[in-house]
């Protein structure tokens, strides 16, 4: 994981308890009592903590203020080439590459697209991008949770997109820290699928307050589900009053104009 997700800070760890209403154990079998390391040896004294918290507080600066100073080099390459960027976010199987793929199918004859695609391991999305006949460059981030500028600045210099084109990026699934990354997109776009729960932008907030716009996708299985639609909308807008909602289907193309039409006007 990355230096910034916070797995390595396990002061920022909150255990919750059980509600009384749980707590009694009418089993027969008696409740087995797990020991207790939060006090134990494994953990350094008051001082080598802040020691600690100092050095992971530097490596975290320097880290993010690299990665912003490259995503802004990048945002002005792309910027003065007249190439939109759009870094889409969502948890794995919200449908990005679906969506990807219905979006290039309608676009390719009108406007030059291009992607870079993220995932831990494989190129299968790549190949799947390909298969529209759009280029596509996958990154591999191994161990690594998001994308960063080097990476897009690496990719784009694989990809040598034309001027005034269209960039696609897709982040590698996980609505935690590609909110912390900037990759000098001019917008994040964050998918959630109905099958998701409307309670996400409330959880994993950050990534919804980062994002101009959120699609609302999968809307053809709402029939089958009990997904609050208004509920979910009231959510995201909770955390970023003005992130704008758009709801399709990846699959069946319904609600995708929007989508058109929002690229258009961006
Ligand atoms: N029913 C339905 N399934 C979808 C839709 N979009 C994507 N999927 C399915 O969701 C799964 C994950 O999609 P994928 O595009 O690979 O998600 P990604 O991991 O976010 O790129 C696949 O089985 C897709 O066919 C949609 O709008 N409706
Ligand atoms: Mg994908």
């Amino acid at each position: 994981m990355c230096t910034t997700c916070g797995c390595g800070h396990p002061e920022q760890v909150r255990i919750g308890a059980l509600p009384h209403s749980h707590e009694a154990n009418n089993s027969e079998k008696s409740a087995v009592k797990f020991p207790d390391f939060s006090h134990s040896q494994f953990h350094s004294s008051p001082a080598e903590q802040v020691a600690q918290q100092k050095r992971l507080l530097k490596v975290e600066q320097d880290v993010l203020g690299k990665n912003n100073q490259l995503a802004n080099l990048n945002r002005h390459l792309l910027q003065k080439h007249g190439i939109l960027a759009l870094n889409l976010v969502s948890s794995p199987g919200s449908g990005k590459t679906t969506l990807l793929t219905t979006t290039l199918n309608a676009l390719k004859t009108q406007r030059c697209c291009y992607v870079i695609e993220g995932d831990q391991q494989t190129e299968n999305d790549a190949e799947r991008i390909r298969a529209t006949g759009v280029s596509a460059i996958q990154v591999n981030t191994g161990k690594g949770c998001h994308l960063d500028a080097q990476m897009v600045s690496d990719a784009l210099v694989a990809l040598r997109p034309q001027e005034d084109s269209l960039l696609f990026i897709e982040n590698v699934g996980n609505l935690v820290c590609p909110s912390e990354f900037d990759l000098g997109e001019k917008a994040k776009v964050v998918i959630l699928s109905v099958t998701e729960g409307e309670d996400k932008p409330l959880k994993y907030p950050h990534i919804f307050a980062a994002s101009q716009l959120m699609i609302l996708n999968k809307i053809d299985l709402l029939p089958y589900l009990n997904f609050d639609v208004a509920q979910c909308i009231e959510n995201a807008k909770r955390i970023n009053p003005d992130i704008e909602v758009l709801q399709l289907s990846a699959t069946t193309g319904e609600g995708l104009q929007t989508w058109l039409d929002w690229l258009d006007k961006n």
